[in-house]
């Protein structure tokens, strides 16, 4: 019998929750994140289960693991865990693990107010501002280079009928189901219908369409739908209700989510380069986006997005993995 111990920091990211495990990571083999995260996902897998699903976590959770930099170019490297699998590129994670890292003095940046961090989808810079008490109070992210990936693919939908969808890259492949004829916005439907009509859109998008990053082939599959709709606030840009693993909704406006969103406005002419894109999550929370650079990514127009929003932590977290607990690894109902 074996018992692991995982020592976190809870937190949540504009009210989606960021489990950051500083301490009780495996040793991962690899010259880089993306290797590392082969790796992970071959041997450790158990980890994200454990601590993600029910009985220590829960539908919406997400989290990161700290590793030490694989080099000198970096202040810290993260891999991402949650419910859906260990993502490539994560926002709301990466706003949160800032913050404990920062708030917490884990990890002490080479430059104040700035942090390097290497993720397995590559380089995201973070700066952070405090509040007058030394608290992390907002967080800004320069994220990958995020690109529309293919405009007005056809899927049936058994509950909605037919609808047209855009599928963009940010970080991971969103389908972005804008408002058409079979439906009418995210303002009118709850959250369960949300979640109920989204893994069958996901799998049928995915059997019938191929999604693979441009230069690298491990980052591939629709992983996100991204429902879209009417604003709350009128002075917002857009409001989204992203799906992730089975049954959850981002109640953040989603890091990546806003990334592929503002790729696939800046495609079709509706952002430019500096310009504000404040985005709404289901629950109202907001990021602000913003087209830091306008790049290519082999053959696609790209823009390299930032993100900016807060996080607050709510507590510390010291948690086992038993192996004669017979839901040690989790479980889904
Ligand atoms: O913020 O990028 C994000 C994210 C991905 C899944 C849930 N949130």
């Amino acid at each position: 019998m074996s018992c692991k111990t995982f020592f976190c920091v809870d937190a949540h990211t504009c009210g989606n929750p960021v489990r950051v495990i500083c301490g009780g990571a495996p040793l991962l083999k690899g010259a880089n994140m993306s290797e590392k995260r082969q790796h992970f996902l071959r041997e450790f897998d158990w980890i994200r289960k454990g601590l993600m699903f029910e009985p220590r976590g829960h539908d919406m959770m997400s989290g990161t693991i700290i590793f030490e930099p694989s080099s000198d170019e970096f202040d810290v490297s993260i891999l991402f865990i949650e419910t859906s699998g260990c993502l490539p590129m994560c926002g709301h994670g990466t706003i949160g693990t800032v913050t404990v890292l920062i708030e917490k003095e884990i990890v002490t940046p080479k430059v104040e107010g700035t942090l390097r961090i290497e993720t397995p989808a590559g380089l995201v810079v973070a700066t952070y501002t405090r509040d007058d008490k030394n608290r992390v109070k907002s967080v800004k992210i320069v994220n990958i280079a995020s690109f529309l990936h293919s405009e007005k693919l056809e899927i049936e939908s058994s509950t909605l009928g037919k609808l047209t969808v855009d599928v963009a890259y940010g970080g991971n492949f969103y389908a972005i189901v804008d408002p058409q004829e079979n439906f009418t916005g995210i303002e009118d439907f709850k959250a369960a219908e949300l979640i109920a009509m989204s893994a069958e859109l996901r799998e049928r998008l995915n059997e019938k369409y191929s999604f693979v990053h441009p230069l690298n082939e491990t980052i591939n599959g629709l992983s996100h739908i991204e429902w879209t709709g009417k604003t709350i606030d009128e002075s917002s840009s857009a409001r989204n209700a992203v799906f992730y693993g089975e049954k959850a909704i981002d109640r953040s406006p989603c890091g990546t989510g806003t990334s592929a969103r503002m790729a696939q406005w800046y495609s079709k002419g509706k952002l430019n380069k500096n310009e504000d894109f404040i985005h709404e999550s289901f629950i109202g929370s907001k990021f602000i986006g913003r087209i830091e650079e306008e790049v290519t990514l082999g053959s696609y127009k790209a823009i390299i997005p930032s993100i900016e929003g807060w996080a607050k932590i709510t507590g510390l977290n010291t948690i086992t993995i038993d192996d004669d607990d017979p839901y040690a690894h989790g479980f889904v109902v």
